[in-house]
């Protein structure tokens, strides 16, 4: 049976391709998604994609993957500087976490360079727009074989 991933993104990845393309890029998350989708068949995973403004919806979408998935790739959004409760979820999973950012986030505010998701993720990618996910996806691939 193809390994499952899941890719969860957080608070206002919904907006992408509305504002701010000199930070974030031009395409939708629905764009991503579909990118995701295509390289991760190509990779021979299955994939499930999920998004929200709610901390303690991405919470619980975590504590499922412990379940349902081999794997998880995590773009946090701001939470990914504030949130114990994401970093909690994710230190429980006996599963490899990526953690993705759009933007190169060392090169941006101080406030950003501090990560909670880093202290529970395998590696982190960032600075490659859609291309970190789909480096993240590589990544994620590469830890789920070299288990098998
Ligand atoms: O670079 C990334 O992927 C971030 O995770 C994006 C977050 C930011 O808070 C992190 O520091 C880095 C913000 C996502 C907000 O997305 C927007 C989309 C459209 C317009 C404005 C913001």
């Amino acid at each position: 049976m193809p390994a499952r991933i899941l890719i969860v993104n957080g608070p206002n990845l919904n907006m992408l391709g509305s504002r701010e393309p000199e930070i974030y890029g031009k395409e939708t998350l629905a764009d991503i998604e579909a990118k995701c989708k295509e390289h991760a068949a190509q990779l021979g995973l299955e994939m499930d994609f999920m998004q929200s403004n709610v901390e303690g919806e991405l919470v619980t979408a975590i504590q499922r993957a412990a379940k349902d998935h081999q794997g998880l790739l995590i773009n946090a959004g701001a939470y990914t500087h504030t949130s114990i409760a994401i970093m909690d979820a994710l230190l429980l999973l006996k599963i490899p976490v990526i953690e993705v950012h759009l933007s190169n986030i060392f090169k941006r505010e101080a406030f950003r360079h501090e990560s909670f998701i880093s202290k529970a993720a395998k590696g982190v990618i960032c600075g490659f727009g859609s291309g970190s996910y789909i480096l993240a996806l590589d990544g994620v691939a590469a830890l789920i074989k070299s288990k098998e």
